[in-house]
């Protein structure tokens, strides 16, 4: 194992139907439909390859091959447990999902929700390596009313399950509508007290992540498209960035890693993280983020770690939770130390 893979590490930004590996979705196929996929459909359908070279907007399509595969209680257990073994897999000691809860021939949006929670608190105790919450998603695209359904679903969820559902997530095509009418619906949440992991600035609008600023995300998804008094913003009032290199490369959101903006935030002392978004769709891992990183921005071993442990701040995780996860840091610093 090289130390990319070795690295405990923490990853915030990971959606449930984007995170499934080739392997997986064969078993899911075979699971549904008694047979293996043909390979090309699956790659065509789900995948993008290197130079490919897609819109965001084309990029979303791709996750309707997996929608299908998980449209039942059965599958989407199958599909979380396989997400979350390869992110223990991979050395991930802490990890926060996404999912949309969706409403499908074979389950309700609470049938869709208690399986995924389920399904975790059982993987807890097959992986006790990584520590998982989750953070149920807003799809836009799918209008406001679906979104006053799942914050209500969710904060039904969160009382059954406080120590999982830490926060929410705002994500999904965003072609067409306005923040402004979500502002309302997602306030519910935040004043039971879930974080806010909003996606922002993954494309060009300053007066919309000017109203995310103002209704108070704690994090930023992307911030591609973050400039002037904007970022001014974020940097004094210390709001991290999720930045997915390989996915905004593969959107064509940026125009390739050089020119990503993780290499400007991480210079001007930005709080910043590097997570996967989709690693299944992107065909990347975190390590393999983390060794991007490090080998095109010229981040060395301790600037790594660094990265790593100013995560861990910006995790929705408890206090104990937190120093517990610094624990297991400063163990492996000491193997470091050590060899
Ligand atoms: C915005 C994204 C995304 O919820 O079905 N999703 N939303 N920007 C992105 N950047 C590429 N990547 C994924 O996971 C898949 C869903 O996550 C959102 C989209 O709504 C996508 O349908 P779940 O588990």
């Amino acid at each position: 194992m090289d130390f990319f893979q070795k690295l405990p590490k923490i990853e915030l930004h990971a959606h449930l139907n984007g995170s499934l590996s080739n392997s997986t979705l064969s078993e899911l196929h075979v699971l549904k439909y008694g047979k293996e996929p043909a390979t090309e459909r699956d790659e065509s359908f789900y995948k993008i390859t290197a130079g490919q070279n897609l819109t965001l907007k084309e990029c979303f399509q791709k996750f309707k091959y997996a929608h299908d595969l998980t449209d039942q209680p059965e599958t989407l257990a199958y599909a979380t447990r396989a997400v979350i073994r390869d992110f223990a897999v991979d050395n991930v000691i802490y990890l926060e999902l996404r999912t949309t809860p969706k409403a499908t021939y074979h389950m309700t949006k609470t049938q869709y929700l208690t399986t995924v929670l389920e399904t975790i608190r059982q993987a807890q105790k097959d992986y006790p390596t990584v520590t998982v919450k989750l953070l149920p998603s807003i799809d836009r695209s799918k209008g406001l009313q679906e979104a006053t359904e799942n914050v209500s679903l969710v904060l039904e969820m969160h009382q059954l399950y406080p120590d999982i559902i830490k926060g929410m997530d705002l994500s999904g095509a965003p072609y067409g509508t306005k923040f402004s009418d979500f502002a309302t619906i997602l306030e519910r949440a935040k004043v039971r007290g879930l974080k806010m992991a909003l996606h922002c600035g993954e494309f060009p609008d300053d007066d919309e992540v000017w109203e995310m600023f103002q209704f108070g995300t704690d994090r930023i998804g992307h911030g591609t498209f973050i400039g002037g008094s904007n970022l001014k913003f974020a940097k004094t009032n210390r709001i991290p960035f999720e930045c997915c290199l390989t996915s905004n490369v593969k959107c064509s959101t940026v125009k390739s890693y050089e020119d990503h903006h993780f290499k400007k935030l991480w210079k001007a002392k930005h709080e910043v993280c590097i997570c996967t978004d989709d690693f299944g769709v992107f065909d990347t891992s975190l390590s393999d983020e983390l060794r991007i990183c490090s080998e095109t921005y010229g981040l060395s071993t301790q600037d790594i770690l660094q990265l790593q442990e100013n995560t861990i701040e910006y995790t929705f995780a408890s206090e104990a939770e937190k120093q517990q996860l610094t624990k297991l840091f400063d163990l492996f610093k000491n193997t470091l130390k050590d060899n």
